[in-house]
């Protein structure tokens, strides 16, 4: 038996983290370009600290790209549609090299309308939503996107699961620091968080989901093995969520996260959806005032109390990693060095 323990921690510069990324995109059947896209995500998942969706998804992909589910050679359709909508069919690939083929469009469309829509269909997204949306903020955009996932949500008054986690990202420029950023799951959790808690054994607090009854369980391998996680906030979280399926599946062309079906596909993790993301440009209404609004609004929170702004933890983590390099357990570095060779 090793005396290492599971918990034993390795640093890696982050360029190193996606190299590396990148070398098992590229080994399990990603184009370069998709490879290189993939990796940095998730590197900088990594490296921000949202764990749910870092290193710990590369066996999900691995498997995925494994089974054949997902085309990691995909090659995005960008149509221009409108002066404010851009569409982009995925072509059965990641949701995020087809962003990456339509963002200079979309940024020229929102710089001259004041807002414009992208509209990614027949997509797979595995990741955190946040870097899709952070970059258009550090530009002086504001940005809002949804994307849908996999049925395993019960909508509130419900009997059985039918929405994904679905979650939603915003993000804002605010003078003076890092952009307002929040990413949140209209689920009570992350799946991710889940799958995580039960592989530490861990329970969960109460009213984040059911077992296969229908019956409460703190139990996250409950929720897993056949059981649903619950939206977060009740009515107000489940109606969050139906908007996501509107906006990412519905209007975009992609399918509502219960309408795949990867039975066939024995490995496959990645939700087969679609993807809405919203940019506008606030100098159009208020000049260059709205950083300077957000501040003033953050100033205002901070005065009465709020020590914690949404995103603020993952810019400390991104400095934090950016003087001791990016941390992984040395096992999951093990693992990862496994898969790239
Ligand atoms: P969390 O509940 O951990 O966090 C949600 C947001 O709230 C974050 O912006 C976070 O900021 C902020 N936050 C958390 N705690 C506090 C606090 N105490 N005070 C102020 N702000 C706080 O996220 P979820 O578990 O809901 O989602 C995790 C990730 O899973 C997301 O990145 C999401 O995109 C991803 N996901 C992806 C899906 C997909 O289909 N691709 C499906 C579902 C989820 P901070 O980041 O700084 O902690
Ligand atoms: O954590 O809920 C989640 C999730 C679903 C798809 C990717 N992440």
């Amino acid at each position: 038996m090793s005396a290492r323990p599971d918990t034993a921690v390795a640093q890696i510069a982050f360029a190193d983290l996606q190299a590396l990324l990148q070398r098992i995109f590229v080994r399990h059947g990603c184009s370069e370009v998709v490879a290189r896209v993939l990796a940095f995500n998730c590197a900088s998942a990594q490296r921000d600290g949202a764990h749910s969706h870092g290193v710990f998804r590369i066996p999900g992909y691995v498997s995925t790209l494994a089974s054949h589910w997902v085309n990691g050679q995909a090659v995005p359709e960008v149509e221009d549609v409108a002066s404010g909508y851009v569409r982009v069919d995925a072509k059965g690939g990641f949701a995020q090299p087809a962003l990456a083929a339509a963002r200079t469009l979309l940024v020229e469309k929102a710089r001259s309308a004041g807002i414009a829509v992208l509209a990614i269909h027949n997509s797979h997204h595995f990741a955190a939503l946040w870097p899709d949306v952070e970059p258009f903020a550090d530009e002086g955009l504001v940005a809002l996107s949804v994307v849908n996932s996999m049925t395993c949500v019960v909508p509130h008054g419900a009997q059985q699961p039918l929405f994904g986690t679905n979650p939603i990202a915003f993000a804002a420029p605010c003078a003076g620091s890092d952009p307002i950023v929040f990413d949140m799951a209209t689920s009570a959790m992350a799946h991710g968080d889940v799958q995580i808690a039960a592989r530490k054994g861990e329970l969960l607090p109460e009213g984040m989901g059911v077992d296969n009854k229908g019956e409460p369980t703190r139990d996250p391998q409950a929720i897993l093995d056949g059981g649903a996680l619950l939206p977060f906030g009740g009515h107000k979280g489940s109606a969050l969520s139906m908007m996501v399926e509107l906006l990412a599946a519905a209007l975009t062309g992609g399918n509502f996260s219960f309408e795949f079906d990867w039975s066939q596909h024995p490995g496959a993790k990645t939700p087969w959806t679609g993807q809405l993301i919203i940019v506008i440009d606030p100098a159009r209404s208020v000049g260059n005032r709205f950083a300077e609004r957000s501040r003033d609004l953050v100033r205002q929170m901070q005065a009465v109390g709020l020590q914690r702004l949404p995103g603020e933890r993952r810019f400390r983590e991104r400095e934090q990693s950016a003087k001791q390099g990016v941390t992984l357990t040395v096992a999951e570095l093990e693992q990862l060095q496994g898969l790239a060779q």
